[in-house]
């Protein structure tokens, strides 16, 4: 089903298979710890060029792409109505989309993650309804994928506590986990996706679940890395499943000398992430340059500073 050899040369799907939590890591097949440099869609709403087979394609081939991460808005925003707050048709169109998506990346040999990304919906609970029936069906139709990660609320915002996330996680995980018993699921976590170590003080009682922690590094720092480093004191497994190498309003300056430090903290821990974002925003943390209207093959001068510093990083 997904590919693990691919032009004579194992893919990184290959070396690892499905993958599952052991302790604070995400591991592989033989339960050696695992890394995943991925790359976020912007809203998949208001972007959907970006996410087609030659693009992906080409991100695995050339940016060292190893997981792909479908950023799915579930409400309006920037215009552009969500999965949950949108019409059935559309709901038809992005549910083909994934599929769509996650089997090409089954045939590169690389992951895919399925991003329920409340943001103006701050409270998951919001749209609870929705997000069962959604995961249920999607996970039906991809069950036999090893390759598709689950993260059930991307970033629960404002006054939401993590006791409403909490309950939210305890309906949804059993429902995905009927279907695919062994999944992999990243639970997001209170204030943007940073109070990992609250989550960690009360942690969910299901196994292979990570906690998501989402960094920018122009404004999350040091207090920001001691709290992931207080969870995973606390024995919980974190994943950084969207950062910005620039401010968390998605624009502003580049601090370098941050990302590093938080380079340098992620591969210490071993700790997943995925770049946030695949599009062609005037925004510094689009990877595309705003004049460049390629959906693939983008060369060097194709590609904003941010995207030009991602395809030149080496793990
Ligand atoms: C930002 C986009 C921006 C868009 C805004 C609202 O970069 O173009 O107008 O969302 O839709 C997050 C969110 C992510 C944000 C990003 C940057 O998960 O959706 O994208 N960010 O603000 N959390 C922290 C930062």
């Amino acid at each position: 089903m997904v590919t693990e050899i691919k032009n004579g040369a194992a893919t990184v799907y290959g070396k690892n298979g499905a993958l599952h939590v052991e302790g604070t890591c995400l591991v592989n097949k033989n339960g050696e710890p695992v890394q995943l440099k991925g790359v976020s869609t912007h809203n998949v709403n208001s972007f959907p060029q970006y996410v087609n087979d030659d693009a992906i394609e080409f991100m695995a081939d050339n940016w060292g792409m190893e997981l792909f991460r479908i950023a799915m808005y579930t409400a309006l925003a920037d215009g552009d109505y969500g999965y949950a707050d949108g019409t059935d048709e559309h709901r038809a169109e992005l549910e083909e989309m994934i599929v769509r998506s996650v089997k090409k990346c089954a045939e590169l040999g690389i992951y895919c993650m399925i991003d329920w990304h409340i943001l103006f919906d701050y409270n998951p609970n919001m749209h609870k309804d929705m997000a069962l029936k959604f995961f249920d069906k999607i996970s039906v139709v991809l069950k036999d994928y090893g390759n598709v990660i689950y993260e059930i609320c991307n970033e629960p915002n404002e006054d939401c506590t993590w006791e409403e996330i909490k309950s939210y996680a305890e309906e949804v995980i059993p429902v995905i986990r009927k279907n695919v018993p062994e999944s992999v699921i990243v639970c997001g976590t209170p204030k943007w996706s940073q109070d990992v170590d609250i989550a960690s003080k009360d942690p969910l009682k299901f196994k292979n679940v990570l906690y998501a922690l989402h960094f920018y590094a122009s404004t999350h720092k040091q207090s920001l890395r001691d709290k992931a480093s207080e969870a995973l004191a606390n024995g919980i497994a974190v994943y950084v499943t969207e950062y910005g190498i620039c401010d968390a309003s998605g624009n502003g300056a580049i601090d370098y000398d941050e990302v590093d430090r938080w380079l340098a903290f992620l591969k210490k821990n071993c700790i997943s992430y995925s770049i946030w974002n695949l599009s062609n925003k005037d925004e510094t943390s689009a990877m595309i340059a705003p004049s460049c209207n390629k959906t693939t093959g983008w060369n060097k001068e194709d590609l904003s500073e941010c995207g030009r510093w991602f395809t030149e990083l080496n793990k």
